[in-house]
């Protein structure tokens, strides 16, 4: 489970009822006060993903508190539920207390994938801080492109990721070139009540005040 140093894949970590806890919270979220949208980058690309932010609100390339990108609003804070979350999965990844403890998540970016939507290779390089990223995957399989430091190319690895995964990306992993190349169609969780499509909830620190 130990992809590369620093980066650790925990297969199945959250059980059904945490998965249908978190997907009735992002459904929540993604009503507002900002809603889910596509992303649309300064070149005039638009973003396949849907996303919702807490805590800061993420537009290509820094955080913002409003989301002036979209409808003004300030968004919703980062239920303290969630920072916990993230510590347990920094636990149970790195086996490390005093990480997960020191671990100070202020933001989360909620990520819609429906079946035809995709990632392209990118580094998260927005926040000012060495922290772990945690990523939790619920609903269809995707996979999972995880790559190198110096660029878009070969080499990667590619994983699949399941509904109730957890991945920690840390250490000399933080900034690797990843993307999600590919959602399987027909592979929804309804345990989880997702019907379709993947759901991708980040906890990170910005390292901003
Ligand atoms: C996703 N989201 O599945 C992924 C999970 C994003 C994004 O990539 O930017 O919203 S986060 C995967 C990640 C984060 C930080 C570092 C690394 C991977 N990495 O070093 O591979 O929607
Ligand atoms: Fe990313």
């Amino acid at each position: 489970q130990v992809v590369a140093p620093g980066a650790v894949h925990v297969p199945e970590w959250l059980p059904a009822e945490r998965r249908r806890e978190l997907v009735a919270a992002c459904r929540e979220w993604a009503r507002g006060p900002v809603p889910l949208r596509h992303t649309v980058l300064p070149g005039g690309g638009v973003m396949s993903v849907r996303t919702v932010c807490l805590g800061w609100h993420w537009q290509p390339y820094r955080y913002t508190r409003t989301a002036d990108d979209v409808n003004g609003a300030r968004v919703a804070a980062l239920p303290r539920w969630l920072v916990d979350l993230g510590r347990a999965a920094v636990a149970e990844a790195y086996e490390d207390e005093r990480a997960a403890e020191a671990f100070t998540p202020d933001t989360a970016l909620i990520n819609f994938y429906d079946d035809a939507a995709r990632m392209g290779m990118h580094q998260d390089r927005e926040e000012r801080s060495g922290a772990p990223v945690v990523s939790l995957s619920i609903g269809a399989t995707c996979v999972f492109r995880f790559g190198n430091t110096e660029g878009r190319g070969q080499p990667y690895t590619d994983v699949e990721l399941v509904s109730g995964d957890l991945f920690v990306f840390g250490g000399p992993s933080r900034f690797a070139f990843h993307g999600v190349p590919k959602v399987y169609a027909g592979t929804a969780d309804p345990d989880a009540g997702m019907r379709a499509g993947r759901l991708n909830v980040t906890l990170r620190e910005t390292g901003l005040s």
